[in-house]
């Protein structure tokens, strides 16, 4: 990560919670927290763990797997990617911005949302807010009439994207920073336009980079005021980072935790139980930010001294380029197809969402060559997941619920799927394929709506021999996907070796690597 001077230096991610959404009639019965007895059995605990469930927004947001970030505005004229806030409004006349090409390119590249920085730390604001001169009002852009974020509000609803903004809380600009209720009310009142005059928006990016106003105060944010706003005017979106809903996986690389748990246990202080309330978002006061980096945050190890345990599943951020803002230097260290790949099986594929950033450059379009990158690991995806061998295979579960069949695996829905009986936390579910079949990738995912449950697995083919094991992996989530040296089989069997209660699976697949092809 990048040198802060002067401010906490670090994205402190943080957040909270859930509850939201899922409304109940005391916190204890609220189905995306679990407060913890003072006592409680670790037995109790884990079951426990094992139904905290995500709230429909976050359930929205895990559905939508791949999406995009787009970092722009002063920084892409003046090639840096932290402004001071100091630059001149003038700088800002892009030659050709073209919002539809963004979201052409983002929705063919299979995304599902575009988040914009609406603000950097610079201050320097992409819609013509009312809070303060520095926008692109200011600007000679379209003669000072040019509105980005409207724009891509309005791109991206036709081309299926939906919408997020980035506003940097972190304001280097601002003469009321760190005059802190004053900077807040000024905050708020940008939130308030940003999610008034842009028709839905589904999710609120905070940084939690903090700094000094030119009063030399620091800047104390009143978070939970925030989400109040949030709350008020897009119910539906999730507030990522510092905030409720969704948690930074801990690194910028792309890459996710090979063991990604979704149910986080948290204590005081991050946690003021006093303060949790039935209600609609009893945990937006009670939690208090922090980050979430370390390599184990949820093992049962961790859950043992846990106060409450919440849904707050990680979103896995990267830039396709270097830096987060566009630099012509960068343009030949785009991410390969190959890498963007093997970012995607490493996030989507460890049961996060990718944010990737794809900055558009100072014409106000995105780079030819990103939208190269992007193409091959388009092709590559297609070619992988367009056939699973495991379609139409016959399965049988070791233990079946009724109501909950092993063959709900298979039937492409998320909505149905296999459980285990109550209880029965080792199971093993076969697959008799159709014809014998060569493979090297593998999909898993469990029911999360019902909670996140598989603690370790393997998977193994029939030899002559008996079963025979060629991979493993530790926790499953949405989804997890699993690459291994070509195995050929006709039967293969998913045994769960480790569950919090009754595991359950959604979906299961088998597929060969597609390689690139020349003119791909
Ligand atoms: C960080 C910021 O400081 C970077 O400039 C970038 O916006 C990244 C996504 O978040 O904390």
């Amino acid at each position: 990560m990048l040198k802060r001077p002067r401010v906490i230096n670090t994205i402190l991610v943080a957040g909270l919670l859930a509850l939201t959404g899922v409304c109940s009639s005391t916190p204890r019965d609220g189905r995306s927290i679990a407060v913890i007895d003072p006592g409680e059995s670790l037995a109790s605990i884990i079951r426990r763990a094992a139904n905290v469930v995500p709230s429909e927004r976050q359930l929205a947001w895990q559905e939508l797997e791949f999406i995009a970030f787009a970092h722009f505005g002063m920084n892409t004229v003046t090639d840096r990617e932290w402004g001071e806030g100091t630059e001149d409004p003038r700088l800002f006349n892009p030659t050709d911005f073209d919002a539809r090409q963004w979201a052409q390119a983002l929705a063919e590249a299979g995304m599902k949302q575009l988040i914009i920085t609406a603000k950097h730390h610079d201050g320097f604001c992409l819609w013509p807010t009312a809070q303060t001169d520095y926008s692109v009002k200011a600007s000679p852009w379209r003669d000072g009439k040019g509105d980005v974020v409207g724009d891509l509000a309005s791109a991206c609803r036709e081309h299926g994207l939906k919408f997020g903004v980035y506003l940097s809380p972190w304001d280097r600009h601002e003469p009321s920073y760190g005059d802190s209720p004053r900077y807040n009310e000024f905050f708020r009142r940008q939130l308030r336009e940003l999610l008034t005059n842009y028709g839905d928006v589904t999710e609120v990016w905070f940084d939690g980079a903090c700094g000094e106003g030119p009063n030399g105060k620091r800047q104390v944010y009143d978070w939970p005021s925030y989400y109040a706003v949030i709350r008020e005017l897009q119910p539906k979106a999730v507030i990522f980072g510092m905030a409720p809903d969704l948690r930074w996986v801990g690194t910028e690389s792309g890459y996710g935790r090979e063991t990604e748990w979704s149910v986080i246990p948290v204590s005081p202080p991050v946690i003021d139980l006093a303060k949790i309330r039935p209600g609609a978002y009893p945990l937006d006061a009670a939690f208090l930010p922090r980050d979430f980096m370390g390599p184990d945050l949820a093992s049962r190890k961790r859950l043992k001294d846990a106060s409450a345990l919440l849904w707050y599943p990680a979103e896995t951020d990267v830039s396709i380029r270097p830096g987060w803002f566009y630099h012509a230097a960068e343009d030949d260290k785009v991410k390969t197809p190959e890498t963007l790949v093997d970012i995607y099986f490493s996030s989507v594929g460890r049961n996060g969402v990718l944010l990737l950033n794809v900055p558009p450059d100072r014409r106000g379009l995105i780079h030819e060559n990103d939208i190269a990158s992007l193409r091959g690991m388009r092709a590559i995806l297609d070619g992988t997941f367009r056939t699973s061998y495991a379609d139409g295979a016959e399965v049988k579960a070791s233990s079946e619920q009724a109501g909950h069949p092993a063959r709900s695996i298979l039937d492409g829905r998320k909505e149905t799927f296999w459980t285990a009986d109550d209880r029965v936390e080792s199971a093993s579910v076969e697959f008799e394929l159709k014809a014998e079949a060569t493979f090297d990738v593998a999909l898993v995912a469990e029911h999360i709506a019902a909670g996140q449950r598989v603690e370790s697995f393997r998977l193994e083919t029939r030899t002559n021999d008996g079963w025979r094991e060629f991979t493993r992996g530790t926790t499953i989530g949405y989804k997890r996907l699993l690459r291994f040296p070509a195995v050929t089989a006709r039967a293969v069997r998913l045994v769960i070796e480790g569950s919090r209660t009754s595991p359950t699976l959604a979906g299961f697949g088998l597929y060969k690597m597609h390689k690139m092809k020349e003119g791909e």
